[in-house]
């Protein structure tokens, strides 16, 4: 297993985050053997927080700790304890005078998991039975995703009071932006912002799609390690994917240290078995949210887990429509104009109001019509000559052209993708979709702002670095093509070609 000090940004996709053998302070942990009940590994922080050794509660039975009734519960819950966490009570009996703990149990890798919260004040901001009932109510009521993501983050900044909420949602090559945001006046919005995928590695992905959320009060923390570190009878520490304590990378530690943030707690947004997206919630502060408060945070985010599928087919249908709707009344044109060009683009809706582009071309007979933001004629007779050369489908499509050919780079900024479709008989007649190189398209408010610069060789871990880092990524490419309209680009290639065939034989007809 690799040590913290062999870490670095190559290979950090391999931290075994899951067996850090260590807790974040702000409470402690108790490991006991599942069958014998008899503690078998103690965050060593028992000595700060109950004043007594983690040593001389190893190869103990709770009763040094807890009344006999709390254990007696214990032993009662045992058979049904499963990985998921549970809240004991509310009290550590044994401290008298002293701030009283909450115990959350769960059981897992052989272990039963104590671990020791304090009791918090936190006020619950009137969250009870009608606020939810309103909550859930409304969230059913939402139909577009991002109204429904906006409502989500608003809620969960009111539950816990975080500086910043926001939700990060993951694209197919695992980078993300963040789409819906709630915060403190005196924040700079992130609104719009993208993240590579290497901030989140794939096996912090796996573990947040089994553990749905995780909380750290205080950044700044010193880990208390786990006395003795391994369990017993094996070389590793426990595992701690379900635990609430779990002491997380230093990586990330010092992200969130570089981004200003003291206190985070994120919930994982699950469709279909895969993460989609996630809550992300941040603090300037440190900042201690109760059990209770967190555990209607996981609430949400199931609630929310459960219902996105059906918001985001809600908007795919609702595009569908406007495109049927359009490409109909466009084809209308097309049909009863004498020019069929003239049809495509002299009243409205023309050929760009189909679906989501920059900005469309016709090349027809030598003649070049450009519509929105396109390439000049230069340049996309240069396009068309390399289209002849390269491509035999009749429907072409790329999200980057610059990637087949290093000449499209100057057309980038306005021309990343496009979709060709040939209008067959003569070579050179198109028609052309175009979309901007996404980079052009992301409005960030905190744009203006100075990227904090790279202290010599050494790498600086923000958002904001990896925003520089993302755009990278993704120079010179444009918003993939959805497969709709691909198809519907398609179905008027067709119908185009029927017209014209319909005209030729019109002519032939009268010839004779
Ligand atoms: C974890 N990185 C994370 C998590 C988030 C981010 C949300 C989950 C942390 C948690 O659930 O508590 C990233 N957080 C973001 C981003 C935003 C945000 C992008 O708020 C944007 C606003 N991180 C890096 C790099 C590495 C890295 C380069 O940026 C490694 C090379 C590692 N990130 C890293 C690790 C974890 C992590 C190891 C897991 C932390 C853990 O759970 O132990």
């Amino acid at each position: 297993r690799l040590l913290n000090a062999e870490i670095d940004l190559t290979n950090c996709d391999r931290e075994p985050i899951h067996i850090p053998g260590a807790v974040q302070p702000y409470g402690f942990l108790l490991c006991l053997d599942e069958q014998t009940l008899r503690i078998v590994q103690a965050s060593e922080n028992t000595l700060t927080m109950l004043g007594i050794p983690a040593e001389e509660l190893v190869g103990n039975s709770m009763e040094r700790l807890l009344t006999a009734e709390r254990v007696a519960e214990i032993e009662q819950l045992r058979d049904t304890l499963t990985e998921n966490a549970r809240l004991l009570g509310t009290r550590l009996d044994y401290v008298d005078g002293q701030p009283f703990y909450k115990i959350i149990l769960h059981r897992y890798d052989q272990l039963l998991w104590l671990e020791f919260e304090p009791v918090t004040e936190s006020p619950a901001n009137g969250v009870d039975l009608p606020f939810l009932n309103d909550a859930l109510g409304k969230m059913l009521a939402a139909t577009k995703v991002l109204e429904f993501c906006q409502y989500t983050v608003e809620q969960v900044r009111l539950i816990t009071g975080f500086d910043r909420v926001a939700i990060y949602r993951f694209a197919e090559d695992e980078s993300g932006e963040i789409i819906a945001e709630a915060k403190h006046e005196d924040l700079d919005p992130w609104l719009g912002l993208h993240y590579p995928a290497t901030d989140i590695p794939k096996q912090a992905r796996a573990m947040y799609l089994k553990n749905w959320l995780r909380f750290i009060p205080d950044a700044s923390y010193t880990p208390a390690r786990l006395l003795p570190v391994n369990k017993p009878g094996a070389n590793r520490p426990p595992d701690m994917t379900y635990s609430v304590l779990r002491s997380v990378s230093p990586i990330h530690l010092e992200y969130l240290h570089n981004m200003g943030s003291a206190a985070t707690m994120t919930i994982s947004l699950i469709r279909d078995g895969q993460l989609w997206g996630m809550v992300t919630c941040h603090h300037r502060t440190p900042r201690l949210v109760s059990y209770e408060l967190r555990d209607l945070c996981q609430f949400i985010g199931k609630t929310f887990s459960a219902l996105i599928k059906t918001k985001e087919q809600h908007d795919e249908q609702e595009y569908q429509l406007r495109i049927r709707e359009t490409q109909v009344r466009l084809l209308e044109h097309v049909s009863s104009n004498d020019d069929f060009v003239a049809g495509l683009y002299q009243q409205k809706p023309t050929l760009m109001d189909v679906f989501d582009c920059g900005g469309a071309a016709i090349c027809f007979d030598g003649d070049i019509i450009t519509l929105g933001l396109a390439p000049t004629k230069g340049q996309i007779q240069d396009l068309l000559a390399w289209l002849q050369e390269n491509v035999q489908a009749d429907v072409f499509y790329t999200n980057s052209y610059a990637q087949l050919n290093p000449a499209g780079v100057e057309v980038r900024p306005v021309a990343s993708g496009f979709i060709a479709i040939s209008l067959a008989d003569a070579p050179g007649n198109y028609i052309l979709w175009f979309r901007p190189e996404v980079l052009q398209t992301v409005t960030w408010a905190g744009q203006s702002q100075k990227v904090e610069r790279l202290a010599d060789g050494q790498v600086f871990l923000s958002p904001r670095q990896s925003f520089e880092a993302w755009k990278q990524l993704v120079e010179s490419t444009s918003a993939p093509w959805k497969a709709i309209e691909v198809e519907a680009a398609r179905e008027i290639r067709l119908h185009i070609s029927d017209v014209r065939l319909k005209v030729f034989n019109e002519l032939q007809a009268r010839a004779v």
